[in-house]
């Protein structure tokens, strides 16, 4: 039997359902380039699009930079807070989309002294997705934490005693009020950017390019 080969024609982009594929969908519409199934409510994790030779895969946000990575997927959508968290390694990334914009913010409960603790050098216990981002952003500051790995719903972790502080992403920042929590410390903006498989970058750069250029001209209308 013959191994089956991968065709140089076709492209293959990598998304998340929700935000990054809903704000992803106006870039492709400036690249000619349509999907015609819906994620959320078709099982379907390959969707097809209005041309033959593109498909986009449905992975996990975390996952996006993998599939570049290793090529299964040429190029990807993925917010910078899973960018720094993944290394980037194999990657180009050409254009931050500023789309899915947001935070990477420390907060901790309404009662909790966050200035005094740090202060008076209180080791912390801080739950998180961003173990790397938020151990950079500690050590700088010169504040002694214990980092907790969580992979959701951080925001449950100060209310139960889990820990004195959670660093994740904010946007509307609804989400920590309605749980009592308060911003203590933004960390850094957040968007989202186009990542390409660096080989596939110089195998398909044909087909590739003019979707780059098209994805930057439209996320520069927008911003
Ligand atoms: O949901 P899943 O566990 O599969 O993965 P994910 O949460 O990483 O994916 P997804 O699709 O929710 O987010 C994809 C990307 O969108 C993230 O990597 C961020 O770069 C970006 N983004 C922008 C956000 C938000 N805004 C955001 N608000 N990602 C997550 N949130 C969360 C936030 O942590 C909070 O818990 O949404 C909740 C509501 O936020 P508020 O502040 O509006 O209440
Ligand atoms: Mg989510």
């Amino acid at each position: 039997m013959s191994k089956p080969t991968r065709d140089d024609s076709q492209l293959i982009l990598a998304l998340s359902k929700g935000r990054i594929f809903e704000d992803t969908l106006p870039l492709l519409a400036a690249a000619g380039i349509e999907v015609t199934e819906n994620p959320e409510t078709s099982r379907k994790l390959i969707l097809a699009t209005n041309d033959p030779n593109v498909r986009v895969l449905i992975v996990r946000a975390t996952d996006v930079p993998t599939y570049v990575q290793y090529g299964a997927a040429d190029f990807g959508v993925a917010g910078k807070d899973v960018l720094l968290e993944h290394g980037g390694e194999g990657l180009y990334q050409p254009v931050d989309l500023r789309i899915a914009c947001c935070r990477m913010s420390v907060a901790v409960n309404a009662g909790f002294d966050y200035e005094t603790a740090v202060r008076q050098g209180a080791r912390l216990r801080v739950a998180t997705k961003f173990v790397n981002t938020a151990r950079e952003h500690f050590a700088k500051k010169g504040v002694h934490v214990d980092l907790i790995k969580l992979y959701g719903s951080m925001e449950l972790a100060p209310l139960v005693g889990l820990s004195d502080a959670i660093v994740d992403v904010v946007s509307t920042g609804g989400t920590l009020r309605a749980n009592n929590l308060v911003e203590v410390e933004k960390i850094m903006e957040i968007s989202s950017r186009l990542v390409v498989n660096q080989a596939a970058l110089k195998l398909k750069r044909e087909r590739l390019q003019p979707i780059i250029e098209a994805f930057e001209r439209a996320s520069k209308q927008q911003g």
